[in-house]
């Protein structure tokens, strides 16, 4: 999120793509209702289904799952053809609009209606309401990422967003909506396959940055590794996991394992069955040796599987039973107070994990760290390990981020102002919960990332200078009239290093600085060359350019984003007319399928019902924790389908019925038919929060004793389909189809 939800309420217009903050962020869609209410702003919604969230728009447009990137092009299209783009902004802040405006010729409002079924009018309408209207906010989530095509369409949005000048301004910006608590700090925290913590990825510069920050040897890091070459290899991803598992075999994706199938898995905190492929997951499963749930209730997990040996559920503490730092939407950062002592016999997950370290024969390196530089002989849980997060991860400006200040910000929540973050007497120049980049421990945090209107030690900055100086002999620096406010460095500059410091700050180094100091602003632990970049008023990452084209994607044929049809199209027509990637080998070290599998059938002829999964406010992720719950269960007692009733006539299918749904992978799932009308007769909806039924069979009697949840049913991800992102490999969970009839 590049502003904030209280920043919306500075939004004179908000585009929502695939999201449903009615429901899913009810709290912070308050925001939304406020910039409603001060500026009379215009809420727009574009989603296949009439939310609650398109309840309170001004105009609504129902698009065919997975076109959002025709519909973009449209808008631009509209936008070129009109000048309405802000020229200035292009000039001087953005590369590679040409190439955009290009393709955007071929998107006119008829292709668009044909495409994305949405009506060539209303998308003139919208596009002329968004674009005269400003600042214009766009916000996306789910709808947007889970795609074959959601890291496409997650770079459309910035660049319509570029194109009309709404970048880097207040009530402006690409406003994601975050899902689970804490999941942008999982995100900062590394929870991926192919990153060390901050987003800093794993090459070998990488391992020997940490090594030498955890007080650890580089080398009895590798030696913990299969090898060297492996370090640097993505891992598995959670979508794919069981790949490993099933190992290439009996027609499943080859995997590029190190010569080795998965064999146990530790699954911490994760609903297993909200993974798309059940059936393949299962077999997953069943094929360990070891599964080991860490978690605070009884994981459905546990009954999918058939393995009766050497499955073990550890019982965690809940969030409420620990402390430390989370991160919020907009990356500002908060202390989370432990309320309670953890319940009976369960542990804090860092517990368990410490435990499990020790069992391993690592426990001291594992926290080392935390007592490495303060020469201590224990450390203190969590503050020695939020000031080690701070001390190592520069990359996205955590440096200012202690334990000690992330605490004050909390204790003092009620003097900061709800809009603009702005902190009032003692917390005076800083902004709530130091939103990163926080380059220092005297900088007050970044509430809008690149608003060049505020000076630098008032979360101001340009562009991040990414990319390399030129490409194709243009300059990605900032256009000369670009300059933070306040800065010593007039227009664009790189990124400061310890190479160039001295000449783009116009200042001289002593040695002791210099020995100090790190190669490169984020891999400089001594922190001065932030320093002296606040003092010069430059943010360290340079003031550049952003750019439209990813110039070093050209293997995956896509530099700047094109509409493609998901895997399974209802058109095969415009399945032909724009086919998916060429399929990826060794994706996340398993070959994954993209256009062989989407040309190779009519799939729309078997299966020609789009199927749109998603959620509902009184659930959570997979379902657990409230479906263990009596008072929510109340509200849906069972899992259901919401569909038209023109659609359920058609198949004798009453409101209230049985049905079964199919998948082009030959499995099903059997729920009640529920009517709605908030779906057009094309597609269906089903909420993905219910677990403990597999095609029909009732599983519930597997549950530990006493366990068992309130409600029980089918997974929805027994029947979402097979299809990946090209980037992320985020399932294909909002663009596939399926056929239904009545049980
Ligand atoms: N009550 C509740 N709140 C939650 C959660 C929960 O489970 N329950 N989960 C949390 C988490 S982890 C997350 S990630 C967020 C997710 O928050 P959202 O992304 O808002 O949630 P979803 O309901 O999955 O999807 C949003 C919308 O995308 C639409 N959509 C589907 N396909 C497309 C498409 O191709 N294009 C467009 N434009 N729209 C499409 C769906 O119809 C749906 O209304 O919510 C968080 N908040
Ligand atoms: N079809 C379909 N599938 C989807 C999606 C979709 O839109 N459609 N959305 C996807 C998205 S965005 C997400 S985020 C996932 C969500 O799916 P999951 O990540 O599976 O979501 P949760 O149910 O929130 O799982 C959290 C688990 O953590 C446990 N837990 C809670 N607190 C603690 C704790 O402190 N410690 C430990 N160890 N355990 C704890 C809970 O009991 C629960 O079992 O689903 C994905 N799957
Ligand atoms: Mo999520």
């Amino acid at each position: 999120m590049t502003n904030s939800l209280g920043d919306m309420q500075n939004s004179k217009a908000i585009i929502i793509f695939g999201a449903s903050p009615a429901v899913n962020h009810p709290v912070g869609f308050q925001h939304f209702l406020k910039a409603k209410e001060r500026n009379n702003a215009q809420i727009i919604v574009v989603d296949p289904r009439y939310t609650r969230t398109a309840a309170k728009a001004d105009l609504y447009a129902p698009i065919r799952p997975g076109t959002d990137i025709a519909f973009m092009y449209g808008m631009l299209h509209i936008i070129f053809e009109n000048g309405w783009e802000d020229k200035k902004h292009l000039e001087e802040r953005v590369y590679g609009m040409d190439l955009i405006r290009e393709e955007a010729k071929k998107w006119t409002p008829e292709v668009v209606e044909d495409v994305t079924g949405v009506k060539a009018e209303l998308l003139m309408q919208i596009t002329r309401v968004y674009a005269k209207t400003k600042p214009g906010s766009l916000v996306w989530a789910m709808g947007l990422t889970q795609h074959s095509v959601g890291t496409g369409n997650t770079r459309i949005a910035p660049i319509l967003q570029l194109a009309l000048g709404n970048m880097g301004v207040e009530g402006g910006g690409t406003n994601i909506l975050r899902g689970h608590d804490n999941v942008q700090g999982s995100s900062d925290m590394g929870c991926f396959p192919d990153s060390l913590p901050g987003y800093y990825g794993i090459a070998e510069g990488v391992w020997k940055y940490y090594a030498k920050n955890w007080g650890v040897d580089y080398d009895w890091l590798v030696s913990q590794h299969k090898s060297k070459e492996m370090m640097s290899k993505p891992g598995f991803t959670l979508s794919r996991w069981w790949a490993g598992v099933l190992d290439g075999k009996d027609g499943n994706d080859a995997i590029d394992n190190a010569g080795t199938p998965l064999k146990a898995l530790v699954c911490i905190a994760n609903g297993i069955t909200s993974t798309s492929q059940q059936a393949k997951v299962k077999e997953g499963l069943d094929g360990l040796e070891l599964l080991v749930v860490v978690d605070a209730f009884a994981n459905d997990a546990v009954v999918l599987t058939d393995k009766q040996d050497d499955v073990f559920l550890l019982p965690a503490a809940t969030q409420f039973e620990t402390s430390g730092s989370v991160v919020a939407t907009n990356r500002s950062a908060q202390w989370r107070y432990q309320v309670v002592e953890p319940l009976y016999e369960s542990k804090p997950d860092q517990e368990v994990l410490f435990e499990l370290a020790k069992r391993l024969g690592f426990y001291e390196q594992y926290t080392k760290a935390m007592t490495l530089r303060s020469g201590k002989a224990t450390f203190t849980w969590p503050d020695d390990a939020t000031d080690e997060i701070a001390f190592i991860i520069q990359s996205i400006g955590y440096a200012g981020r202690t334990a000690a200040r992330t605490k004050k910000h909390t204790d003092n929540w009620h003097m900061f102002d709800e809009v603009s973050g702005r902190g009032f007497g003692p917390m005076k120049n800083e902004y709530y919960g130091l939103p990163w980049p926080c380059w220092t421990e005297k900088h007050p945090g970044s509430p809008i990332l690149y608003n060049v209107d505020r000076p630098v030690m008032e979360g101001g900055m340009g562009f991040r200078n990414r990319f390399g100086m030129e490409h194709n002999g243009v300059s990605q620096m900032a256009g000369p009239s670009v300059t933070v406010k306040g800065s010593k460095v007039k227009g664009g500059h790189p990124q400061i290093t310890k190479a160039n410091i001295e000449e783009v700050l116009g200042i001289t180094l002593t040695e002791a600085e210099k020995a100090a100091m790190g190669p490169s602003w984020a891999m400089d632990t001594s922190n001065i060359i932030a320093q002296k970049c606040m003092e010069a008023g430059v943010a360290p990452y340079g003031n550049a350019r952003a750019r439209c084209i990813v110039w070093e994607w050209t293997a995956l044929e896509h530099q700047i984003p094109l509409h493609r049809e998901p895997l399974h199209s209802p058109r095969t027509d415009l399945a032909k007319a724009y086919p998916s990637f060429k399929d990826r080998a060794k994706h996340y070290r398993v070959d994954t399928k993209f256009e062989s599998l989407q040309q190779s059938k009519d799939f729309a002829k078997e299966f020609p019902v789009n199927l749109i999964t998603g959620r509902i406010v009184n659930m959570n992720g997979a379902g657990i924790e409230n479906r263990g719950s009596k008072y929510l269960v109340e509200l849906t007692p069972e899992m259901y389908a919401d569909l038209n009733p023109d659609l359920a006539a058609n198949h004798g299918i009453r409101n209230g019925d049985m049905i079964w749904i199919h998948a082009p992978e030959g499995t099903k799932i059997k729920v009640k038919a529920r009517f709605s009308h908030s779906l057009l007769p094309d597609r269906i909806f089903l909420p993905f929060h219910w677990a403990g039924h597999f095609q029909g069979k009732d599983l519930s009697d597997r549950y530990p004793e006493g366990t068992k949840p309130y409600s029980v049913g089918e997974s929805a991800c027994t029947v979402t389909n097979y299809g990946y992102d090209i980037i992320t490999q985020i399932p294909e969970t909002k663009g596939g189809l399926c056929r239904i009839e009545k049980a």
